[in-house]
């Protein structure tokens, strides 16, 4: 039953000025736009961002303004359904490109959001996080979880570029959005991370567990592709070929709260993903998809980026016919399961979480 509820125009003038002097506002005529039947009202609309149009937007930022001046050099990829000025991908991510130049130094600073990179192009650069210092080769994701230090430098002599992916739209809605600047980290080399970099081991827990929140900061991209091709080699019929990147003390989200995966497409597949409420990114690594939903498709070429809203079905599709094509996803799951919203439409009908 949907009846007509009562407008703002149906109360007197008076009293409606009145209850805007005493901060006060009656609910019944925003109630449907603040709860609406059966599916979430969504500002984010699917979006695609081609690297051939950033890149030399990025380089021509590189001209127009010094390291110094920008900190970090970022061009964002908004949502015009949020409006440009909100900086966001979706409700929660936040994307953006950045450059680092030969010899550029990005200070040390550490901040409530969480952040990840995903290197798009270029060698020889690094990003110092809690004193480990990472290189950054293409198709590597490295974190920067909340409350870390971090830096970027760059020893090589072509410009390096990465996706950025924070949660940083999330942060700011909450007012827990800060940050504080550091000086230059002392790098300890051999430190510990390295130790959890190899898929099931771990130090062993009564002699060196780091004790740290997040004892593993740099996915290696040659790891994530040989565990994908692992699996789809070993698994010909498993549809859905993707890998999660974890915590390796937990097993847990890598942060808490968005999702980053590695999908790989078989030759000429095509996967037909069910509506789910989170908001997703796919950003291609390797190879060439076709991202689309019963409204829209993006064709999207190697470090194309994309931004589909939650509950909406999609499909993804290898353009070769010949080679596999890896994507990186990013996700707003966990901050879904943890809020308990999470949900998936497999059939396309409402299916409310009931709260145990
Ligand atoms: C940040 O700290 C970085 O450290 C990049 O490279 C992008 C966007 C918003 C807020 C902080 C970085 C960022 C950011």
């Amino acid at each position: 039953m949907s009846h007509e509820l009562g407008r703002l125009e149906d109360l007197p003038q008076d009293y409606r000025d009145e209850l805007a002097r005493q901060n006060l506002v009656p609910l019944w005529p925003s109630l449907r736009a603040v709860l609406p039947p059966g599916i979430p009202a969504r500002q984010t609309r699917a979006t695609r961002w081609r690297y051939a149009d950033i890149r030399p937007l990025l380089l021509r930022a590189g001209e127009l303004t010094p390291i110094e001046k920008a900190e970090r050099r970022v061009l964002v990829l908004a949502n015009p359904g949020h409006t440009l000025e909100k900086m966001q991908a979706s409700a929660a991510i936040y994307l953006g490109m950045q450059l680092l130049l030969p010899g550029e130094w990005a200070p040390s600073h550490r901040h409530t959001p969480n952040a990840v990179r995903m290197i798009v192009e270029g060698e020889g650069a690094w990003t110092t996080v809690d004193g480990e210092k990472c290189p950054m080769h293409r198709g590597d994701l490295i974190l920067t979880p909340t409350g870390l230090w971090h830096e970027h430098g760059h020893d090589g002599n072509a410009p390096v570029i990465w996706l950025d992916v924070l949660d940083l739209p999330l942060v700011y809605y909450t007012e827990t959005s800060y940050h504080l600047n550091g000086t230059t980290q002392t790098v300890e080399p051999g430190q510990g991370h390295r130790a959890y970099a190899r898929a099931g081991l771990v130090p062993t827990p009564v002699f060196d567990r780091s004790g740290r929140r997040y004892p593993l900061l740099r996915y290696p991209w040659a790891e994530a592709r040989a565990a994908l091709l692992s699996l789809a080699g070993d698994r010909p019929g498993l549809d859905h070929v993707q890998i999660t990147y974890v915590n390796p003390e937990t097993g847990e989200d890598a942060q808490n709260i968005l999702g980053l995966h590695a999908l790989m497409l078989r030759p000429g597949q095509t996967l037909a993903l069910p509506a789910r409420s989170p908001a997703a990114v796919y950003h291609v690594i390797e190879g060439a998809a076709r991202v689309a939903t019963d409204a829209q498709g993006f064709d999207l070429a190697p470090a194309d980026t994309c931004c589909i809203p939650g509950y909406t079905a999609t499909t993804l599709t290898n353009a070769s016919a010949t080679g596999p094509a890896f994507l990186f996803v990013a996700d707003e799951s966990p901050l879904h399961r943890k809020l308990g919203v999470y949900e998936v439409r497999a059939d396309g009908q409402p299916a409310m979480p009931a709260q145990p």
